[in-house]
């Protein structure tokens, strides 16, 4: 018992949840009745019911119709909201949230809206709760370079309310490369740059992140384990990986929870995180992703206490304070 206790206690940073992600399915009924929209399920059980998943894509086709309840500001606001006060009661101090503007700005929601909902909250949260918060903006890799190009003009207005941007939604068929043109201007911007690779992808794709994309941090990365050269790249940068044990069990990435390669990740000296993805989708926010984790594969207090010093360490706040954490 003292184990799990250390790892709910711990002060530890999240740095791979997508908000939209942690819509649990009661706010997704609730919002759709403040906005007058139907869900296309009976009640919030049958929905919940809905959640069984056999690949990345599975998942995306229900989270993307989940999405579609939020229209307002106040939405963005309540999601964002009711998310980090989990992470406060998860020990979470500082977080790092992804959002899917395209998602959005597709059923006609302004840019402005979306970002300025979640921004109010990340403000809030530092305010009441003593989180940190910056938001991360994803580019959906499944549409294609143009449209990344115009989501990142319509949120240039809005700069200084995102720390970065990400790639994220369908891997295959999708390599990071695709993007190189728009990652590369980012980087001229300041903008801070991650990526999902290596989820389903092959190692491939995360060495064209890291080399094309030039990513400071790959959003899973799981599968770089079949890649040796890869895993000392990966060591020798000191790269995050941005894991998400919860959500590579509920997609089918590894077919049980003790098969996880976590344990494997952090003996091979990489600088591994663990972090929730999807809670609402995958069953639970990050203090269950470590405690069904180490349960399952047997880690012990030492790597409790890596993952917590990786977590700070991989995240984008100022030097001076990393040090604090760590
Ligand atoms: C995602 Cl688990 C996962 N992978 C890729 N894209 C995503 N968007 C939301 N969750
Ligand atoms: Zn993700």
């Amino acid at each position: 018992q003292r184990l799990p206790e250390l790892l709910r206690a711990m002060p530890k940073a999240e740095l791979h949840m997508h908000i939209e992600g942690s819509l649990e399915p009661e706010l997704i009924f609730a919002l759709a009745r403040r906005n007058g929209l139907s869900v296309p399920y009976a009640d919030v059980e049958a929905l919940r019911e809905a959640y069984a998943f056999t690949n990345l894509q599975s998942f995306l086709d229900i989270y993307y119709a989940g999405a579609s309840v939020l229209l307002t500001e106040q939405d963005f606001y309540d999601m964002a909201w009711a998310y980090l006060q989990r992470a406060a009661a998860d020990n979470v101090v500082h977080t790092e949230m992804f959002f899917d503007p395209q998602t959005h700005t597709a059923r006609g929601v302004a840019m402005e809206t979306v970002i300025n909902g979640l921004h109010r909250a990340c403000v809030d949260a530092r305010a009441r709760l003593g989180v940190s918060a910056l938001l991360i903006l994803c580019f959906l890799r499944h549409l294609s370079e143009r449209e990344a190009f115009e989501t990142l003009e319509q949120a240039l207005p809005l700069r200084d309310k995102f720390i970065g941007v990400g790639l994220d939604s369908s891997e295959l068929g999708h390599p990071p490369e695709k993007f190189a043109q728009v990652f590369a201007r980012c980087r001229e911007l300041g903008l801070r740059l991650v990526a999902h690779a290596g989820e389903e992808g092959p190692p491939a794709y995360v060495w064209s992140a890291l080399d094309v994309l030039k990513v400071e941090r790959i959003d899973h990365g799981v599968q770089s384990v079949k890649d040796p050269a890869l895993m000392k790249r990966l060591a020798q940068d000191r790269i995050p990986l941005t894991v998400c044990p919860l959500s590579n069990l509920k997609l089918c990435v590894f077919e049980q929870l003790s098969q996880h390669n976590l344990g494997a990740l952090l003996d091979a000296g990489l600088v591994a995180t663990v972090n929730s993805d999807d809670p609402a989708y995958f069953g639970g926010y990050v203090n269950q992703n470590f405690t069904q984790t180490f349960a399952a594969t047997g880690l012990g207090a030492r790597q409790a206490w890596q993952l917590a010093a990786n977590s700070f360490e991989g995240s984008f706040i100022d030097a001076s304070a990393k040090r604090a954490y760590m």
